[in-house]
C-alpha cells in the first residue's frame, strides 16, 4: 500500500475518496477489531448509503457485535468473513492502524491487492491507505463519513442518521468531551432533521444495563480504591458468578468511575469469565494522555480512552498496572501537551 500522508485539504481528500467508490461496483467496509459505536455506527451509516447509489456493499467483522450496539440499523447485516477477489474497493473506517482491522481480514486484502481507502479521524492514524481522509478534528468518524456522504450528493435518511448519530454520541461521550465542537452540534442537528433519533441514540448511549449488571458494579465499586486521583477496581471470576453476569456488563463501569469528583484517571481490571489475560479499561480527563500507558502493554486507544491486556493473575496485573502508571507519571509522559486545533 502507498505511505502516503495526507495533506491535502479535507475537500480534495473527500473527493478522491468519492471518485474511488463511484468506480467501484463491489465495496467491501471493514473497521477495528472490538468494534464500538462509531466503528459500526459509520460502517453501517456508509454501506446504506452507498447501496442507495447502487453499489454492493458488505460490511465486515470478526468480532462479536456488543450487546447495546444491537440497536443499530442493519445490524444484522454485518457478516464474518473476508473480501473476496471480486472486490472494487475496500473502505476502512475509524481504524488507526492496518494492524486494528485484524490480522486475518489485513491478510486478505494484501493477498488479493485489494485496492484500500481509509476514512478516520484518528491523529495517530499512519496513512496505510493508498486514499485516506483523516480529519483529526472530528470528534468522531462518522462526522468524516457524513461529509463524505454529501460529497457523493447522497442525502441522508432516517436509516443512516441514527447510524451516524450513534457514532458520534458515543465516541463524544454524549457530547461531553473537549473534542466536541460547534461543527458536532451541527452535524447532530442535521442527522436529526434526516430522520435520526437522538432519543434512540441517547438511550443505548446511557446504556440500558441488567438489572444483574448494576448488581455486579455494587460489587465492583464497594472495592473502588483511590490513591493520588486514580481509582481503580478489579473484576473477578467469582463476582460474574454471584451476580449472573459476563464481561460485556462491566461495560460503561471506567467511565462511572472517572465521573467522581477526585478521580483523574479510572481503571478497570477484569478477569474474563473464560480465563486468559485480565482486560484492562483506562479512563482520564482532559490534559492527561492515557496511550503510553496503553503502549507499555501492548494495548491502545484515545488519549482518554484505553485498553489493554496483562497477562498476570488478577492481583499482580493490578499491581504491575499501577507501578507501571505511577512511573509514567512520574516522568512526566501522562501529561497531554495541547495540540494545533483541537
Ligand atoms: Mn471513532
Amino acid at each position: 500500500m502507498s505511505e502516503e500522508v495526507p495533506n491535502f485539504s479535507p475537500q480534495v481528500q473527500l473527493e478522491r475518496i468519492a471518485a474511488s467508490i463511484r468506480q467501484a461496483r463491489r465495496i467491501a467496509i471493514v473497521t477495528h477489531e472490538r468494534p464500538d459505536a462509531d466503528a459500526l455506527g459509520s460502517s453501517l451509516g456508509l454501506a446504506h448509503a452507498l447501496r442507495k447509489i447502487g453499489k454492493e456493499v458488505q460490511v465486515l467483522s470478526y468480532d462479536y457485535i456488543p450487546e447495546n450496539l444491537r440497536f443499530l440499523p442493519g445490524i444484522e447485516t454485518v457478516v464474518r468473513g473476508n473480501p473476496g477477489p471480486e472486490t472494487d474497493l475496500v473502505i476502512a473506517v475509524d481504524a488507526g492502524e492496518a494492524s486494528q482491522i485484524g490480522e486475518r481480514l489485513y491478510n486478505e486484502i494484501l493477498r488479493h491487492r485489494l485496492p484500500l481507502v481509509v476514512v478516520d479521524h484518528h491523529e495517530s492514524n499512519t496513512g496505510y491507505g493508498a486514499v485516506s481522509a483523516i480529519f483529526p478534528q472530528k470528534a468522531a468518524t462518522a462526522e468524516v463519513v457524513l461529509d463524505l456522504i454529501q460529497t457523493l450528493e447522497i442525502p441522508p435518511d432516517p436509516i443512516i442518521a441514527t447510524c451516524l448519530m450513534a457514532g458520534i454520541i458515543f465516541d463524544t461521550r454524549g457530547l461531553s468531551i473537549p473534542d466536541t465542537s460547534p461543527e458536532t452540534l451541527e452535524s447532530v442537528a442535521l442527522l436529526m432533521r434526516s430522520g435520526g433519533s437522538l432519543y434512540q441514540v441517547m438511550a443505548a448511549y446511557r446504556g440500558q444495563h441488567r438489572s444483574a449488571a448494576l448488581r455486579l458494579w455494587g460489587e465492583a465499586l464497594s472495592r473502588l480504591q483511590v490513591r493520588d486521583g486514580v481509582g481503580w477496581t478489579a473484576v473477578s471470576r467469582e463476582m460474574y458468578q454471584a451476580t449472573g453476569t459476563r464481561l460485556e456488563d462491566t461495560e460503561g463501569l471506567a467511565n462511572f468511575i472517572l465521573d467522581a469528583s477526585d478521580i483523574q484517571i479510572s481503571l478497570v481490571f477484569r478477569e474474563k469469565p473464560e480465563g486468559g489475560p485480565i482486560r484492562v479499561s483506562g479512563r482520564a480527563r482532559p490534559g492527561i494522555n492515557l496511550v503510553p500507558l496503553a503502549r507499555a502493554f501492548r494495548g491502545g486507544g484515545h488519549k482518554m480512552a484505553v485498553g489493554f491486556d496483562v497477562d498476570l493473575p488478577l492481583e499482580e496485573a493490578v499491581q504491575a498496572a499501577l507501578a507501571r502508571l505511577v512511573d509514567l507519571r512520574r516522568a512526566g509522559l501522562l501529561e497531554d501537551k495541547p495540540t494545533e486545533g483541537r
